[in-house]
């Protein structure tokens, strides 16, 4: 599955068993661009590897036509912000893409969506698993995958106790008209993805060393001969003296004024 995953150019690339959060994001763009909608599409993305993987692979022409919660973003913020967007667009084709987490944070919102009739369409990308923390974890903590394996509801039945219609893909041969179906039904419409589990994202940014680390003892003094301390060194060094970076600059101010100071009291007495 792992490897499946590695080929990158995913529009030429065989249709193989299984989807991906890429592939789903392609052919989502395929077919609003085949149908002739692509104009008139809004999407609306959560946040995690398949937010990644729209903004990667769904290719926006027109302005405003995504809604994403950024960098820093909130889990659960697609399905109510999509329920906005429709309401300001409401000839727009609206859809959510959520991860199988962040859906689940706002997920009573489909009983919003029902009783007011809100004709948005849903496509959770199902990977069990919070995605991009286990990434995380994959790569700098050696797979220990701590709290980002997640099980889920039966997001199809979820919406059908709703009354809302919905289907399961789980190849990517289905994507395409699954997608036409939901666009089509002129109803709110779930689909749930089954896709890869371990697939990532990238490029990735690696994580930067701390700015400062707790320590029980001081660290070594720089001696004349040790090299010039670098700026992080220079925020441990205020650190541990009890400074902040201003108070120790103003320090540095005061000792460079006092000889002049010195000078001037000598010389009125
Ligand atoms: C409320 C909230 N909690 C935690 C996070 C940190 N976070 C960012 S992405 C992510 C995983 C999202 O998992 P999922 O929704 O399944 O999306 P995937 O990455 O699998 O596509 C987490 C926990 C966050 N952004 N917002
Ligand atoms: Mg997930």
């Amino acid at each position: 599955m792992k490897g499946d995953a590695s080929a990158t150019d995913i529009i030429n690339r065989p249709d193989t068993a299984i989807s991906t959060p890429r592939t789903s994001s392609t052919t989502f763009w395929r077919e609003a661009k085949e149908s002739g909608r692509l104009a008139q599409t809004i999407i609306v993305t959560d946040v995690g590897q398949h937010q990644m993987s729209e903004a990667q692979y769904f290719r926006h022409d027109t302005p405003r036509s995504l809604i994403t919660s950024g960098g820093l973003g909130t889990m659960g913020f697609a399905l109510p912000a999509a329920i906005g967007a429709k309401f300001a667009c409401p000839e727009k084709d609206v859809w959510v893409i959520a991860g199988d987490g962040g859906f689940q944070m706002t997920a009573c919102e489909l009983s919003t969506i029902q009783q007011e009739h809100i004709a948005i369409n849903i496509a959770v990308i199902n990977n069990g698993f919070l995605g991009m923390v286990r990434q995380w974890q994959e790569i700098f903590y050696d797979k220990n995958y701590e709290c980002t394996p997640i099980l889920s509801p039966d997001f199809v039945a979820l919406a059908a106790a709703h009354g809302i219609a919905g289907a399961h893909v789980r190849q990517r041969a289905e994507v395409i008209p699954t997608v036409t179906r939901a666009r089509t039904s002129g109803h709110p419409f779930l689909i749930n993805f089954h896709v890869e589990k371990e697939d990532g994202v990238y490029p990735m940014i690696a994580p930067a060393p701390p700015s400062t680390r707790w320590s029980a003892a001081p660290p070594p003094t720089p001696s004349s001969n040790s090299p010039r301390p670098s700026s992080i060194e220079l925020v441990h060094l205020h650190r541990h003296s009890g400074l902040s970076e201003v108070e120790g600059q103003n320090l540095r101010i005061s000792l460079l004024l006092l000889p002049v100071l010195l000078l001037f009291v000598f010389a009125v007495i």
